[in-house]
């Protein structure tokens, strides 16, 4: 049977070649795709979220841990997407203007996805008026921004003014490390998660009320 412990701690080692062959044995045994991102992927991605916050892992073994992340992942993917196949509504993504960061974003998207929405990943440095853009184009209930730096969080607000002046009916939630429900509240957005779990049931709660 495929060890869920083994798969995080592969993971959290940047074991991409183990991580993709434990994914895909766990596939084999029958386990679901979500469980396996549960109970694996994401524990070992959350715990290195955590020594990230503790300075007892840096950069580099941040990106090798993604890298491991994505490979079991490609597994995954088309997995969840067909237990998902009905579109339950969609979410404009991205990483606002100046900001480069988007191991979260990725994150945030695979669970969004995982929910059964549709995604329009618009990758980082995305300024505002691309966001509205694409939310309009593809009738999107919701825009999901993510920053990084204390920088660009500002850009947030940006986004919350260009939806509200393009008319637009579509929600913004925003996340990321120093983004908290206080920022949000003060710049007018709709919705803050903590989290990429989070993140997706609110998307979802917000697309099944829309
Ligand atoms: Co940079 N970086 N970085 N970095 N980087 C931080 C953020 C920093 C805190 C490091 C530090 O100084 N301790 C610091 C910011 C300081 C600040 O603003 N207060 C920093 C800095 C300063 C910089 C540069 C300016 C460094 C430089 O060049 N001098 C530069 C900026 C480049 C730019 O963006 N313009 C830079 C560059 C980089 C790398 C390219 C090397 C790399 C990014 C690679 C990549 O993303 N592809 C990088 C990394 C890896 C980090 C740290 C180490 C890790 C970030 C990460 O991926 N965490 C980070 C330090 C840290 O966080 N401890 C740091 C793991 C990830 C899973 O967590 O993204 O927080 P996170 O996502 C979480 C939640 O926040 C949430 O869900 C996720 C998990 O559940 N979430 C959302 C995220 N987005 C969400 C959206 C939502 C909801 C939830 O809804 C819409």
């Amino acid at each position: 049977m495929a060890d869920m412990q083994a798969l995080s701690e592969f993971l959290q080692r940047g074991k991409a070649k183990e991580v993709k062959e434990l994914v895909q044995q766990a596939v084999s045994e029958g386990l679901s795709a979500e469980d396996i991102l549960d109970q694996g992927l994401l524990v070992g991605m959350n715990k290195i979220g955590v020594k990230f916050k503790n300075n007892e892992v840096f950069v580099p073994e941040v990106l090798i841990a993604a890298r491991a992340m994505n490979a079991g992942m490609e597994i995954l993917k088309p997995l969840l997407a067909a237990a998902n196949a009905q579109n339950r509504g969609t979410v404009v993504l991205g990483t606002v203007k100046g900001d480069l960061h988007d191991i979260g974003k990725n994150l945030v998207g695979m669970m969004l996805k995982g929910k059964g929405l549709t995604v329009i990943d618009l990758g980082t440095d995305v300024p505002p008026e691309r966001f509205v853009e694409a939310a309009a184009k593809h009738s999107a209930q919701i825009i999901a921004c993510s920053a990084l730096l204390t920088t660009t969080m500002k850009e947030m607000e940006k986004v919350v003014k260009a939806v509200k002046s393009a008319g637009l009916d579509v929600k913004v939630m925003v996340g990321g490390a120093p983004v908290t429900e206080a920022f949000k509240t003060s710049i007018g957005a709709d919705f803050y998660s903590p989290d990429a779990a989070t993140a997706s049931e609110i998307a979802l709660q917000v697309c099944r009320n829309a």
